[in-house]
């Protein structure tokens, strides 16, 4: 634990699977690096790893099944109340997998990020490794941007490129994106947290200065 007096970020983490964006977040607060306190890990799906993974650093874990409400707005309802009696500064989407109604989206507007696996614009929804495998895409890769309304159409923060290997399946193609998505993941929440990073007028900016449509561009300096 950082011993600093320094105010920490509030952050709720919302997941749906097996949380190694999670554990990025978890190691990056835990050494110091990362000026966050994790108030709470959501998931939409019980039993997954990444409730294990937040149970094992201590971080206190709900778990929401959207299986038991009869509609979206019903559970983005729910799942607003359930996150807000956190008070967080900043809502994180770390592999959760519900698409989300606009009144939610609109309550966490400017402070809930999400990572997706593609160069946005490019292959946004679901199968993003494969799709791009399919296109014959040179490169791939990974963004970090602000969820608004739009399905993956937010203004992006980060995004890192990683090329597409002969004879690269869905697999290790993925593995290739998730090393650098436990790189930019992280830094992107640093900057938010340290304020050098916000969603003004719909357009993500860094120190001030607007950043490109594709948001700060990370080159992967491996294969
Ligand atoms: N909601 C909004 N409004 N805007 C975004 O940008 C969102 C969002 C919800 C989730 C993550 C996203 C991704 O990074 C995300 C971004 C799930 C689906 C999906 O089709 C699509 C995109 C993303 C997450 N989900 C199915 C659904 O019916 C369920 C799939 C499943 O449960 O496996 O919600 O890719
Ligand atoms: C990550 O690769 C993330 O980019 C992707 O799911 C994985 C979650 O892994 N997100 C989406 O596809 C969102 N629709 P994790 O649970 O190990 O962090």
């Amino acid at each position: 634990m950082p011993t600093s007096s320094r105010p920490q970020l509030r952050v709720v983490v919302l997941i749906s699977g097996s949380g190694s964006n999670l554990q990025a977040l978890i190691d990056g607060a835990n050494s110091g690096e990362l000026p966050i306190e994790i108030a709470a890990v959501i998931s939409n799906r019980p039993d997954v790893f990444g409730l294990t993974r937040a149970k094992d650093a201590g971080i206190v874990t709900q778990v929401l099944d959207h299986k038991g409400f009869a509609s979206r707005e019903t559970f983005d309802a729910a799942l607003m109340q359930t996150i807000d009696h956190y008070q967080p500064d900043l809502v994180v989407l770390a592999g959760f997998m519900r698409i989300l109604t606009p009144e939610f989206t609109r309550h966490y507007l400017g402070r809930m990020l999400n990572i997706h696996p593609s160069l946005l614009p490019k292959f946004q929804g679901l199968h993003t490794h494969q799709r791009a495998l399919d296109a014959g895409e040179s490169h791939h890769g990974v963004t970090v941007h602000f969820v608004t309304a739009e399905l993956d159409g937010g203004p992006a923060a980060i995004q890192a490129r990683v090329p597409v290997l002969p004879g690269d399946d869905a697999t290790q193609l993925a593995k290739r994106v998730q090393r650098q998505e436990h790189i930019i993941y992280p830094l992107a929440i640093k900057w938010f947290a340290q304020g050098h990073l916000v969603m003004h007028e719909g357009k993500a900016l860094l120190n001030g200065e607007l950043l490109p449509a594709s948001g700060y561009q990370i080159e992967a300096n491996e294969p």
